[in-house]
């Protein structure tokens, strides 16, 4: 029988190991809940294009998994939204911020831009700052964003990337080291199309073989989810491609609709319609300053001659707040 001060060394020890196993299992207990505690998340669409915001910049990895993100993304099963969005830590020196993201289908992209425009605007509004412009660590590297005071948001999407090793398509060069009107065969049928970066990958197209230069195609009768998918996958984009089908109607105004890469049809999408006037300039058809028309209203692109960057101008709303459950 252990003597008192023995047994109370002995007990306390005993103590402490329950404690221990006790903290260790409740800090256990704790960590699980602090690991299961509910996450809070703030809704911002930016032309209907739409994103769960999470403030993830206590720690270096995400919070929630790819496969929790797109269970809710669902728009039935979960909160509903084109993706999820992590103000993350910054990566490198000179950032303020970095981002990073899953689509709706829980693959991460390099780069989004009606998603960095929400971004800024919820970074904002975490921290009750006025307007400003931030530097943004992304995995397409620092990308600009500027809260102006009309309520829009101006982004220094930086250079388009035209390489096609780089875009990446297969589609052999057909202009200067760029891939202008390539051919892509569909089910019989030849596309026309133009191979675009803007850290991710775009597949910008005016129609089919003689159909491009003779009218063009015709958005409201166009079956997007019947040549979407077709494009997105193709094997001329070895890491798939987010799909602009696109009308011009003057050299300043152009209608697009997009099929993204992991999530589908979206009513718009930032570096889609970067990379759908970059197209568009490099096809002769648009001038650099132009509005494009998606369905969920305009974006506002110009490609700067002088310094050869995409400036991206348009909105990025609050929608709602709410806390969601990591689970896995
Ligand atoms: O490259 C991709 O996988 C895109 N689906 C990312 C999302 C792009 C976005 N819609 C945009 O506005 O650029 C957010």
């Amino acid at each position: 029988m252990l003597s008192s001060s023995a047994s109370s060394s002995s007990s306390i020890a005993i103590r402490c190991r329950r404690q221990r196993r006790h903290r260790s299992s409740s800090s256990v207990g704790v960590r699980a809940s602090l690991d299961n505690a509910p996450i809070e998340f703030k809704k911002y669409q930016g032309l209907g294009n739409d994103f769960i915001l999470i403030d993830n910049r206590d720690r270096a990895t995400m919070k929630l998994s790819a496969k929790r993100a797109s269970e809710l993304c669902d728009r039935n099963f979960g909160v509903g939204a084109d993706g999820v969005i992590f103000a993350m830590p910054p990566t490198q020196s000179g950032e303020d911020y970095a981002m990073r993201m899953y689509n709706s289908d829980g693959t991460e992209p390099e780069m989004c831009g009606n998603g960095i425009r929400c971004l800024a605007r919820f970074v904002s509004d975490c921290d009750g700052l006025p307007p400003k412009a931030y530097k943004v660590g992304t995995l397409a590297g620092l990308i600009q964003p500027e809260l102006r005071a009309d309520g829009q948001v101006a982004v220094d999407m930086g250079e388009p990337i035209f390489e096609p090793s780089q875009v990446p398509t297969t589609i052999p060069a057909t202009r200067d080291g760029k891939v202008v009107r390539g051919e892509v065969p569909v089910d019989g049928e030849t596309w026309l199309v133009t191979a675009v970066s803007m850290g991710n990958p775009h597949c910008v197209t005016f129609g089919r073989f003689n159909e491009c230069d003779q009218g063009g195609l015709h958005l409201d009768t166009f079956p997007l989810s019947t040549f979407g998918p077709k494009l997105e996958s193709h094997a001329a984009f070895p890491r798939k491609c987010n799909v602009e089908f696109t009308e011009v109607k003057s050299r300043n105004y152009v209608k697009m609709n997009v099929w993204e890469r992991g999530a589908g049809a979206t009513l718009a999408c930032g570096t889609g319609a970067c990379a759908t006037v970059v197209a568009g300039v490099l096809e002769g058809r648009v001038d650099r300053k132009c509005t494009v028309e998606l369905p969920g209203g305009p974006l506002e692109i110009e490609w700067r001659e002088s310094d050869n960057r995409v400036i991206m101008t348009g909105p990025a709303e609050y929608v709602f707040s709410g806390a969601v459950h990591p689970r896995c």
